[in-house]
């Protein structure tokens, strides 16, 4: 099996980038299988914190493999769970920062919507052009975009295929932090070992909490966080977190 995904394991974090370059890292079934499994991986070993999603520097990914779509009967891709595979990278529970230049498309950018963090290159243009296709986004895109950038925006790129600049993906709330062209991977890789270097147990609640104000009421959120907040406190990463800062020095955090 050719590697369509290569991952390199350097704790406290990891990097998985798509290699299929001559695609532009179209995502096949096999990569997405691949991708799937080294994230899982991953997601299993305690000694990493933090893991960095990355294509190439010219293109994150600019979709689903188009040949592949176009072969497929849609009750073979309902058969074959293409879609519900998406799901188990929302899943995962160490979080995940996209390192995203040069073209983030259809279902790429979906892919990078369903990461923690995103940080952009200069270079980093985002859309979904599936509409121009004679389908439409399947991986989260309506609803991702909308909910992170509103209707106006997430209208326009759905249906018109127009492409944002990184500055207009930031400005619009879609990413979080614009880079230059040549550090798209250096600097994601920096805000995954801040990240890393969190505490871990806190780190994953606090995930969990920001997530659940996508799916829930204000109310119902605080509630949540407040519980989070409590299970955290009794975790010893806490202990020491707190300690540490009352002793004056670093906190020597063991995720648990
Ligand atoms: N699928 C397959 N091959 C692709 C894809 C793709 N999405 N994108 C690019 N390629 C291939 C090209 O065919 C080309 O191959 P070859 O050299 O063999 O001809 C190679 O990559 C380089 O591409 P270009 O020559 O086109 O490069 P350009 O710089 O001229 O253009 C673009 C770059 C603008 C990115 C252009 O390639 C393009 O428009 N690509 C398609 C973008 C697109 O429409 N993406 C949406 C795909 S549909 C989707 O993602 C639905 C997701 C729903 C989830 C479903 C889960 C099962």
């Amino acid at each position: 099996m050719s590697e369509l995904v290569l991952a390199e394991r350097e704790p406290p974090i990891a990097t998985v980038l798509l290699n299929r370059p001559k695609q532009l890292n179209a995502l096949s079934d096999e990569l997405m299988e691949q991708l799937v499994a080294a994230l899982e991986e991953l997601d299993r070993d305690e000694d990493v914190r933090c893991i960095v999603l990355g294509g190439s520097e010219r293109a994150f990914a600019a979709g689903a493999d188009i040949g592949e779509l176009a072969r497929a009967s849609a009750v073979e891709l309902y058969y074959a769970r293409r879609v519900e595979r998406w799901d188990a990278i929302r899943n995962l529970w160490t979080p995940l920062v996209a390192a995203v230049s040069g073209f983030c498309l259809g279902g790429g950018c979906e892919l990078a919507l369903s990461c923690d963090i995103v940080v952009a290159s200069e270079s980093a243009r985002f859309g979904q052009p599936e509409t121009g296709l004679g389908i439409i986004p399947g991986a989260g895109g309506t609803q991702r975009w909308a909910r992170a950038v509103g209707k106006a925006v997430a209208m326009d790129v759905v249906l018109s295929g127009r492409l944002l600049t990184a500055r207009e993906a930031l400005a619009a709330g879609l990413v979080s932090r614009v880079v230059a062209r040549e550090a798209w991977l250096e600097e994601a890789e920096r805000v995954a070992h801040d990240v890393a270097s969190k505490g871990p147990v806190a780190t994953r609640l606090a995930k969990e909490a920001v997530d659940r104000a996508w799916e829930t009421t204000l109310q119902l959120g605080l509630e949540y966080e407040r519980r989070l907040l409590y299970l955290a406190f009794a975790s010893e990463d806490a202990r020491e977190g707190l300690q540490a800062f009352v002793d004056k020095r670093a906190p020597d955090f063991k995720a648990r």
